[in-house]
């Protein structure tokens, strides 16, 4: 039988990996240039021809692609290969405008399901596991490119998709998966309805791993998803622009942060201001460059997911640290920057608050305010939600600098998530219009 690790590229040498990558990444441009016209274009402005690329250091000097490439490309100009070729289309909802859409030839349906393949095994998942799918099938690529992958694996797959949160926990009480593929928000969700069934997690459910992405989550919030369900999460990344799931995914045995899959995909971190590359172990906005794929060529696609590239713990390939957040979520607060995820953080230092929460930001006479909304474990009293309300509030000043007003809300008051959940309500925004 073939061993899949191997295929995990693992025990590469760099030299041979920056080799690899130098041969595909010289194919993608070429691609790229003779087939997009936005690239083509991009490109000849800034006098650059793809035999410019005489050795990946090169790549810097080539033009970055953007969501908006993909709104203003819309439906199919993002294909470098004729329409008959693709034999797949997903989409990804901008919360603004027109959807961005993803073709697949074969070769990167198998080149898909090959990396989510990976991402599930070194995850700890394997042949034989029984594994729910959990997340959005569709248009959304986290259900499809997770399902082609457990397929590959050899798991028994439970298509549920995400929503009708009842019938996911009769699932996982009946069919005993030992394996959940969902968002962090969602699997709170299911935490809640399961403990409001009084169900007993050790004895009922047979749980082990969680594939978790989709979506911006803390440490904090994978020890309460391991305590809560008594498995282990395993950060699971992905772009639908890139290729959806399957991006970058973390070793069961090193739990320090997804590693990239260097030999399809080539990452850089850019200072998100002046664009310019900053050194390994330097903090800044993920660049991605797709290596292997045919039909959506991607040249240094801007993610705005913010974090750091570091060194495989022992393998070749390099990790990316736990993202600090979007650049495009970060809130300017009276002129302070901050992520959704510090505030997180401080909720769930305080044990009696849950991590079911939401941030208000409007303005009062031209200041901007910020209100956080947040459920604690258990209905409480009066005495302890002003209690509760005045730690978190000073936790919020120390350690962003930022004044909040915190509202504790009743246990099971702020609306579920069953997907990516919406974290931040500004309705500043809302009144530019
Ligand atoms: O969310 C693809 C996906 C599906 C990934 C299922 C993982 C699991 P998009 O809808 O294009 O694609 O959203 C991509 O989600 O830029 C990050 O901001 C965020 N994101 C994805 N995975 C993680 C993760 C899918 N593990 C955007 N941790 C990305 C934090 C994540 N954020």
């Amino acid at each position: 039988m073939v061993n899949l690790r191997f295929d995990a590229f693992d025990k590469i040498s760099e030299d041979e990996l920056r080799n690899i990558q130098f041969s595909r990444l010289k194919s993608t441009i070429t691609s790229a240039y003779s087939n997009l016209n936005y690239f083509k274009e991009k490109c000849e402005k800034k006098g650059l021809h793809f035999d410019d690329l005489k050795s990946i250091d090169d790549l810097n000097k080539f033009p970055f692609t953007t969501k908006e490439d993909f709104r203003s490309n819309y439906p199919f100009d993002m294909f470098a290969v004729p329409l008959n070729q693709i034999h797949r289309i997903h989409a990804s909802s901008g919360t603004t405008g027109k959807s961005t859409i993803v073709g697949y030839t074969k070769n990167d349906l198998d080149t898909w399901s090959q990396l989510t393949c990976r991402s599930l095994e070194i995850g700890g998942a394997k042949k034989g596991d029984c594994i729910q799918i959990s997340y959005g099938y569709g248009l959304f690529t986290g259900g499809f490119g997770t399902h082609d992958g457990a397929h590959k694996l050899g798991c028994t797959v439970i298509p549920v998709s995400g929503g009708q949160t009842e019938r996911q926990v009769q699932l996982l009480l009946d069919l005993k998966p030992n394996i959940i593929a969902i968002t962090p928000s969602y699997l709170l969700t299911i935490a809640d309805e399961i403990e409001r069934q009084n169900i007993n997690v050790k004895q009922d459910l047979s749980l082990e791993l969680a594939f978790v992405g989709a979506e911006p989550w803390t440490e904090a919030m994978r020890s309460e998803i391991n305590s809560r369900l008594n498995l282990q999460a395993i950060n699971y990344y992905g772009i639908s622009e890139i290729i959806g799931p399957g991006v970058a995914s973390e070793y069961l045995e090193d739990l320090d942060g997804p590693t990239i899959w260097e030999d399809h995909f080539f990452p850089e971190i850019i200072d998100p201001k002046t664009g310019e590359v900053l050194a390994d172990g330097e903090f800044g906005e993920l660049v991605v460059t797709s290596l292997t794929k045919e039909a959506t060529p991607v040249i240094r696609y801007r993610t705005r997911d913010l974090t750091r590239l570091l060194p495989g713990t022992s393998k070749t390939m390099r990790r990316l640290e736990r993202f600090k957040g979007r650049s495009d979520d970060m809130l300017i607060i009276r002129g302070v920057n901050i992520f959704p995820s510090q505030i997180e953080q401080e909720i769930l230092k305080i044990p009696a608050l849950s991590a079911q929460y939401q941030i208000h930001v409007n303005k009062h006479q031209n200041l901007d305010e910020l209100e956080i909304w947040v459920e604690p474990r258990v209905q409480v009293t009066s005495k302890e939600s002003q209690e509760l309300k005045f730690k978190l509030e000073e936790n919020i000043k120390a350690w962003t600098g930022v004044r909040a007003k915190v509202l504790i809300v009743p246990p099971a008051s702020i609306e579920r998530s069953i997907g990516k959940a919406i974290r931040v309500i500004d309705k500043r925004k809302t009144k530019k219009g």
